[in-house]
């Protein structure tokens, strides 16, 4: 049986993610761990960590005797791109950080990389697993240089580290904050609130987006793969959903006729998003550890109308 250590626990992933492995792994095996305090009625355990304070992190992972790093706390792209110095002592220094403490205690490790990792030069559709990356924002930046770090602390250390390139997450239970895809998650809820929606993302811009479910699913599957199938280790390319604004526009008015979509593009989410690929290739996580999507389009615009309809209403 595992015992995990999240860090960004109170993040978009983490929110959910916690839940997701007490449910699997039983509820004192996930140590949940965030900046932010939480509220008096959550569930334990959870304890306060900045993931730049490496000494902290370090005792809470060895007084909670855990075996894994799930390492979640970072800045999203938009956010980075407002923040770079801010982005790359979050995003760096608290992924050295992560590693270290892995590699004193000797613990598994997991951190997720992202389509931002990838740049304009890189091939646009159907980006293979290894491709030419060269991004030109600081989240790109941060994502390449991690995607290494992990790779290094695995040939170096033979630390068993693993992660995934996600796409954009959508979800109805955190919201995401910061990012370059966040219009995916919005456009659901003003669908439900006033049945229009103005996207900061052009009409013919695609970028490969996930439900929450696949996302949560991917991170245990690909924890708990045989490392011997394992020909690559970290930044696994995973992809459910290539979509535009227009895409979304189309499966929502299925549900609500009457929506209505409307553009005023923001220039500097705009520019991150055409850096970034219209589609990825997810072979390599399918062939090697079995990585399937369970959401599509349809299924997911269903359920998320669905369940925020529930919140709001
Ligand atoms: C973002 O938009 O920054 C993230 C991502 C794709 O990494 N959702």
């Amino acid at each position: 049986m595992k015992k995990i250590l999240v860090t960004g626990a109170r993040g978009q992933i983490g929110s959910e993610l916690v839940g997701k492995l007490r449910e699997t792994y039983g509820m004192s095996n996930v140590i949940a761990t965030d900046i932010r305090k939480g509220d008096e009625a959550e569930e334990v355990p959870f304890e306060v960590v900045d993931v730049t304070d490496s000494g902290r992190l370090f005792s809470v992972a060895k007084e909670h005797n855990v075996d894994t790093i799930m390492h979640l706390a970072a800045l999203l792209s938009a956010n980075a791109e407002a923040m770079p110095k801010v982005a790359w002592d979050l995003n760096m220094g608290g992924l050295v950080n992560a590693l270290e403490v892995s590699r004193e205690l000797d613990l598994q490790f997991f951190t997720p990389s992202s389509i931002g990792a990838f740049g304009p030069s890189t091939p646009k559709d159907n980006t293979p697993q290894d491709s030419l990356q060269r991004p030109t924002t600081m989240y790109g930046v941060n994502k390449v240089a991690g995607e290494l770090l992990c790779d290094y602390y695995h040939y170096r250390y033979g630390l068993d580290t693993r992660g995934v390139r996600y796409p954009g997450l959508i979800s109805h239970v955190t919201s995401p904050g910061g990012g370059t895809t966040d219009y995916a998650v919005e456009i659901y809820y003003e669908a439900i609130k006033t049945q229009a929606y103005t996207s900061y993302i052009g009409e013919d811009t695609c970028m490969d987006m996930m439900y929450m479910p696949d996302a949560l699913d991917a991170i245990i599957e690909l924890m708990e793969a045989d490392p011997s199938k394992l020909v690559h280790r970290n930044a696994f390319n995973i992809t459910a959903i290539s979509a535009t604004p227009e895409d979304f526009k189309y499966a929502i008015q299925k549900h609500i006729p009457e929506f209505e979509l409307f553009y005023n593009v923001d220039p500097i989410r705009q520019q991150i998003a055409d850096s970034w690929p219209n589609s990825i290739d997810s072979s390599a996580a399918r062939d090697e550890w079995g990585f399937k999507a369970k959401y599509d389009m349809d299924k997911m615009t269903k359920e998320m109308l669905e369940k925020v309809a529930g919140k709001i209403n």
